[in-house]
């Protein structure tokens, strides 16, 4: 046993060698999304959902996403909407898309094939984008050469989002237009993009799926308060603080990961959110407020760290029964080296791992993959051993 122990912490060892550019290109599925990941970026192939408004994500299995492939959409939204990081969109990338009236192209990307829109268009088609963007001037290339027999227009970001602006930063505090996908640009004419502000989307019944830019450090008081249809909210891991009842009222928010860089959450900050089932909240937390997830009635899974503040607000809030720690893989609430044992197992082969919540806690480093850095943390943990900072 110990040696087949030995040549199993071996194999870990070579695989954890391995450097990322080895990684082959290989397709995956996630949600409705099919994608294939090169060189530790993922490139979406396939959108098989029927939604209209659509926000692609920002990741797929941990992997940034940069690049949108030929026939992507098969179907056609109404609405799509690029966030921050995409950096290529190819050529036939919407052509089947013909209802396709809204665009959201984010500054990052900077090639478009001149053949990625739809070839029939049933709607005039908004382009939005930055003032200064590769977007812009795809689409004055497309009016100069006559390119779409439909009306194609631009809509800068400036003129969409209302923000103010504090010497070179500014802080959004508001859309112009009620829009279902909001991808929140990093910077607004040339100012940083650095806070969504106090009750920026209050009360705005329309929005579906908001993506916000890494440049934002702060989520003020009220920002997107009573955005009942608000389902999706991609945070990155740039945002320190979230304030009081930001989300407050988002009845239909089904899940939140909160990424490592938040330190503080405001009191009543998901407070009736009904239909929350699941939420993450890191060990950089070592602030939580009041009623931060009271009135949550569906909240079923809680994953924190063993010890953390979230841990003590679970505690002190009867949250017990919902909640899951990270490398407690068998689910006992001890961290101990039977959580390290089947943790190896599942980081040689990740189908040896197959309920959802013991997948989660494996996922120590919460970096989407099951590997042999996340058995070396658990196994410091299970020997009470401090994890390196
Ligand atoms: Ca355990
Ligand atoms: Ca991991």
């Amino acid at each position: 046993m110990k040696k087949a122990l030995s040549i199993l912490l071996s194999l870990v060892v070579v695989l954890a060698a391995l450097p990322l550019t080895a990684v082959n290109s290989f397709a995956l599925t996630e949600g409705a999304w099919e994608y294939t990941v090169t060189n530790g970026a993922a490139t979406i192939t396939c959108w098989t959902g029927t939604d209209t408004d659509v926000l692609v994500p920002v990741t797929l299995g941990g992997y940034a996403v940069k690049r949108i492939e030929h026939h992507a959409f098969v179907g056609s939204p109404i609405s799509i909407t690029i966030p921050e990081g995409v950096t290529e969109i190819a050529g036939y990338a919407f052509r089947n898309c013909s209802r396709l009236e809204k665009l959201s192209i984010p500054a990052t990307v900077t090639d478009i094939a001149i053949d990625s829109l739809p070839s029939e268009n049933f709607s005039t088609l908004v382009i939005y984008g930055s003032a200064n963007s590769y977007a812009k001037s795809y689409v004055e290339e497309c009016e100069e050469e006559h390119l779409y027999p439909y009306y194609l227009t631009f809509t800068a970001f400036e003129d969409l989002f209302r923000y103010n602006a504090y010497g070179n930063i500014a802080e959004v505090t508001g859309c112009q237009e009620d829009l279902p996908c909001v991808a929140i640009p990093s910077t607004l004419n040339g100012l940083r993009v650095t806070a969504i502000g106090a009750s920026a989307f209050e009360d705005n019944l329309l929005v579906t799926s908001v993506a916000i830019p890494d440049s934002v450090t702060r989520i003020s008081n009220y920002a997107f308060y009573n955005c009942s249809s608000l389902s999706r909210v991609v945070i990155p891991d740039s945002v320190k603080e979230i304030g009081s009842s930001v989300f407050y009222k988002c009845v239909s928010l089904s899940g939140i990961t909160l990424p490592d860089s938040v330190t503080k959450i405001g009191p009543s900050a998901f407070k009736g959110c009904t239909l929350l089932t699941d939420v993450t909240v890191p060990d950089s937390v070592t602030s939580m407020g009041i009623d931060v997830f009271a009135d949550c009635t569906s909240l079923a899974h809680y994953y924190c760290f063993n010890g953390s503040a979230a841990d003590t607000y679970a505690a002190n809030n009867g949250l017990t029964g919902a909640v899951h720690f990270f490398g407690d893989v068998n689910g006992d609430t001890d961290i101990n080296v039977q959580d390290f044992g089947a943790l190896v197992n599942a980081s040689l082969d990740d189908t040896n791992l197959t309920d959802e919540v013991a997948r989660t806690v494996a996922d120590f480093n919460r970096d989407g993959v099951i590997d042999a850095l996340d058995c070396r943390l658990v196994k410091l943990l299970s020997q009470g051993k401090e994890l390196p900072a």
